[in-house]
């Protein structure tokens, strides 16, 4: 906690960048636990989520976004639209970009953005634990970028790893130097995200079946927690995995219902874990044709809400 007499330095911090470059990986370790959901599928967050950070200098509030990406249904023009509005409402901005990748034409996208966004703003070149090969790629993109535009901005580009952990403390000192001065802390110091635990819950069972059907089906599937009942330490949670056509339906049960029990074995200890309770899951596969496309369903699974 803050000093006494000193106020406590704030600041909200937009986490953005192309999708799989370890945006969520780098706020769960900022923030020091879990709060998003990570995978190897790219545009795995499909939220903005607040990760909260408190110590004596302050707090800092990360918001996850979605990575942008070219899309065609519903879900993805409200991912998309997400990050864009996070964005636009925070007090900084953390590119963040994948150095042991080829820059791609959403970070080239990033990088105009941050030239001219009126939020102060920070690059960070993630995945340092590979091999950083293109750094100098990124380099020569941003200054491209500024010759081309006839503007030019200072923009700090850190280097670190968000599995790893290296680089981390530098970076938060910078963004503590981008923070103001506050009356209060903007969440309560103990809390370390605001996400509903019903979406928390829903994002869990996702990262599982995307841990274990890697390649067919990942995008195509949608979670919806239908009952959460609190029964003392034990919660009783009842969910359905939507997909969009019924062959997808057997590959999310699997042969004889082993894909769907090796899914709630892995998310029920986490949920466990996470919520410092016993929680019981019972799972429901349905066809549900086009739901990606259907408003009223991707609201009630909090997909259209904004931060
Ligand atoms: N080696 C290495 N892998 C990383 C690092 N950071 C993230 N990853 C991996 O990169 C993959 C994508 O990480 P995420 O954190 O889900 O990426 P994201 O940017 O949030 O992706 P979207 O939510 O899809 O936009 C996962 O397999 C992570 O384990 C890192 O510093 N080093
Ligand atoms: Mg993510």
């Amino acid at each position: 906690m803050s000093e006494k007499n000193t106020p406590p330095c704030c600041a909200v911090i937009g986490v953005v960048g192309r999708a799989n470059v370890g945006k969520s990986t780098l706020v769960n370790r900022l923030v020091g636990e879990k709060v998003s959901i990570v995978s190897p599928v790219a545009q795995t967050t499909r939220n903005t989520i607040r990760g909260i950070f408190t110590e004596a200098r302050g707090q800092l509030v990360f918001v996850d976004t979605p990575g942008l990406h070219k899309s065609e249904s519903t879900l993805g023009s409200l991912m998309n639209r997400m990050a864009r509005h996070a964005a636009a409402n925070v007090d900084a901005l953390l590119v963040v970009f994948d150095g042991s990748h080829a820059p791609a034409i959403e970070d080239d996208g990033w990088m105009r953005r941050a030239l001219f966004a009126t939020q102060p703003c920070i690059f960070f070149l993630n995945k340092a634990d590979l091999s950083h090969s293109y750094a100098a790629a990124y380099q020569e993109l941003w200054e491209k970028i500024q010759q081309e535009k006839q503007h030019t901005r200072e923009v700090p580009c850190l280097r670190g790893s968000a599995e790893s952990g290296t680089g981390l403390p530098e970076l938060l000192t910078t963004l503590f130097g981008l923070a103001t001065p506050s009356e209060a802390l903007l969440f309560d110091a103990e809390m370390v995200t605001d996400y509903p635990r019903r979406l928390a819950i829903a994002d869990v069972i996702r990262e599982k079946l995307f841990a274990k059907i890697y390649e067919e089906v990942p995008h195509e599937v949608g979670i919806r927690v239908d009952e959460l009942t609190e029964q003392g330490a034990i919660w009783q949670v009842s969910a359905t995995i939507l997909v969009n056509r019924p062959s997808q339906k057997g590959i999310v049960v699997g042969p004889k219902g082993r894909t769907l029990r090796y899914i709630r074995r892995l998310a029920e200890p986490e949920l466990s874990r996470m919520f410092g309770v016993s929680v019981e899951l019972s799972l429901w596969v349905k066809v549900e044709k086009a739901w990606m496309k259907n408003f009223w369903l991707l609201r009630d699974m909090g997909y259209a809400g904004s931060i």
